[in-house]
């Protein structure tokens, strides 16, 4: 067969029915039906085949899950909250009941069109691959072969439904044929016979097996675990030592930065376009390089070490003054001395190159993790749960004081003991120092620019930091007026950000708040106003705020 016979008999069946007989009429209906059935068993065989592969690639790859979790990231919030409101808890249910109401519907669309307009059909299963594809790739926690199973999949549900067309167009052609034939003609039947059986043959068999691998497949998946369920089992001990929170270490000022950022609030960044997998049981952290011994250790081992508490606000080097690429957490995790010490450093190293399982590195002096005074960790733990995925679960580094790019690696898999005239980190090369300590710096939070505050009494208030040493003083200084003291709240530790706020009795117009923060040695906060390359922004806050 040609789809040149297959289009000229899908004309003639098109141009029948303008005989309007009742049979006609009926035949034609029968026709739809069959090619919309013939768009969902396309459908079947795409999901199923799909839902097979995504077993081998990892549960979250799966078209269903994927682009269900697409739907739910992209849909609006109000949406979201009416789903939860008039479902409750079945809200998930609904949201996969409603993606296979819509799929079916656009699968028998499918159908029906590849029968009366080939090849829209197959045109329109191809774009619900690539949305499917889409929607899996763009998931967090896509492994590099998350395209895979939409994408085997579109081609499997293209091949059905153009088989079916093809078969159903001649069935059709066979059926017209015998009707103009009259039943007199019984080779006509005969090939109508055969024409029928072929594509109900082909239909069945699909169908059948979509859904024994469909169903098979999510049994499948279910019983191998996504790195989600992992990490919703992992079990971390409690802490040995807590860090006590003092009274006053909390502001209350509506529109404040809160001390602890929630782990969803918290700003992310890194070079992963998806976020790597990483199962704690098959994760082990190999130190080496100039180092008497080598080490490897597993994340068992690791926690065996015992866990502590730490509080330590984390810093971009990207974040602009002003900025929100700053956030303060409870870690929980093992001093990187009390490793490196195992390994024992050979004297000349000057840094420490950490890897991550996806390729980036940072370097870190060495100097800075072996400080006894200096709580340089390795964290398993953010806020009272397992790291967060995004945030480089099960194990990265955090290192006060130092930013982001040299310090915190993220999905850790290594730590070379090295020197910094050797090797370099990612960000080295492409602009940034070497070295980076995190420049002391303040925030306003509260009023923010383009909302207008009422005339009267009123609180200027935000965050402050200088991680390792500490903040002794915050200053605002309103239009020209005189630099006023900030009340400040009490640190939890010099390595935490700590809260600021001044009453304002707020006139009619336009004003001008600058703030500057002054370190525990008495440094002010830089003036002068500097880029984030190649070692961090300086300068003063300054925000225009519309009274009346
Ligand atoms: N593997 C990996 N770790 C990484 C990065 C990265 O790109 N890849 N970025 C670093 C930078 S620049 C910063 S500021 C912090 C951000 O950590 P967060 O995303 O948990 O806030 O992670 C660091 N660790
Ligand atoms: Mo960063």
């Amino acid at each position: 067969m040609n789809d040149q016979s297959d289009k000229a008999s899908a004309d003639d069946n098109a141009s029948e029915p303008d005989k309007g007989s009742e049979r006609s009429r009926t035949g034609r209906r029968a026709g739809w039906v069959r090619a919309a059935a013939s768009g969902l068993v396309g459908a079947g065989a795409f999901v199923a085949a799909a839902e097979l592969i995504a077993l081998v690639t990892g549960q979250r790859s799966g078209p269903v899950v994927a682009v269900g979790s697409f739907v739910i990231d992209i849909v609006p919030r109000w949406a979201k909250e009416l789903a939860i409101d008039v479902f409750g808890s079945n809200d998930k249910f609904f949201l996969l009941l409603t993606l296979a109401v819509v799929s079916g519907v656009v699968a028998a669309i499918a159908g029906i069109l590849e029968l009366m307009r080939p090849p829209i059909g197959l045109v329109i299963v191809g774009v619900a691959g690539v949305v499917a594809i889409a929607a899996a790739a763009t998931r967090a926690g896509a492994s590099a072969l998350a395209f895979a199973p939409p994408a085997v999949g579109a081609v499997v549900g293209i091949l059905v439904l153009r088989t079916l067309g093809r078969r159903l167009r001649r069935w059709i052609a066979a059926q017209a044929a015998s009707q103009r034939a009259g039943t007199a003609s019984g080779a006509a039947a005969l090939a109508q016979g055969v024409d029928r059986r072929g594509f109900l043959a082909v239909a069945g068999i699909t169908a059948a097996a979509s859904v024994l691998i469909g169903v098979g497949s999510l049994v499948g998946q279910a019983a191998a675990a996504s790195i989600r369920e992992i990490r919703r089992a992992v079990k971390l001990p409690h802490p040995r030592k807590t860090v006590p929170i003092p009274d006053g270490a909390e502001l209350n000022v509506p529109g404040i930065t809160p001390l602890f950022t929630a782990n969803s609030d918290f700003y992310r960044v890194d070079t992963a376009l998806t976020v790597p997998s990483v199962d704690p049981a098959g994760w082990s952290l190999m130190v080496d390089g100039m180092v008497d011994r080598s080490i490897r250790l597993s994340f068992d081992d690791l926690l065996e070490m015992g866990l502590d508490e730490y509080v330590i606000t984390m810093t971009c080097v990207s974040n602009q003054v002003g900025g929100d690429l700053v956030g303060n957490a409870r870690w929980l995790g093992v001093p990187v001395r009390q490793i490196l010490a195992m390994a024992s450093p050979h004297t000349g190293a000057d840094m420490v190159l950490s890897r991550s399982v996806d390729g980036f590195t940072a370097s870190t002096p060495l100097a800075s993790l072996t400080d006894e005074k200096l709580d340089a960790i390795l964290a398993v733990g953010m806020n009272g749960e397992p790291l967060p995925l995004e945030h480089g679960f099960p194990v990265r580094m955090v290192v006060p004081g130092l930013y982001g790019y040299v310090s915190a690696t993220k999905w850790l898999s290594k730590l070379s003991v090295t020197t910094f005239a050797k090797d370099a980190g990612y960000w080295t090369s492409r602009g940034y120092s070497a070295k980076a300590p995190i420049k002391l710096s303040s925030r306003i939070d509260t009023p923010r620019i383009g909302k207008a505050v009422a005339v009267g009494p009123t609180k200027i208030a935000g965050v402050a930091w200088a991680q390792t040493v500490g903040i002794s003083r915050v200053e605002v200084r309103v239009d020209d007026g005189p630099w006023q003291n900030a009340t400040l709240s009490k640190p939890v530790n010099d390595d935490t950000w700590v809260q600021w706020m001044l009453d304002w009795n707020a006139r009619e117009g336009n004003h001008t708040l600058v703030v500057r923060a002054t370190d525990k040695n008495g440094t002010v906060q830089e003036k002068t106003r500097r880029p984030v390359a190649p070692n961090g922004s300086s300068g003063w806050q300054q925000t225009l705020v519309r009274v009346g």
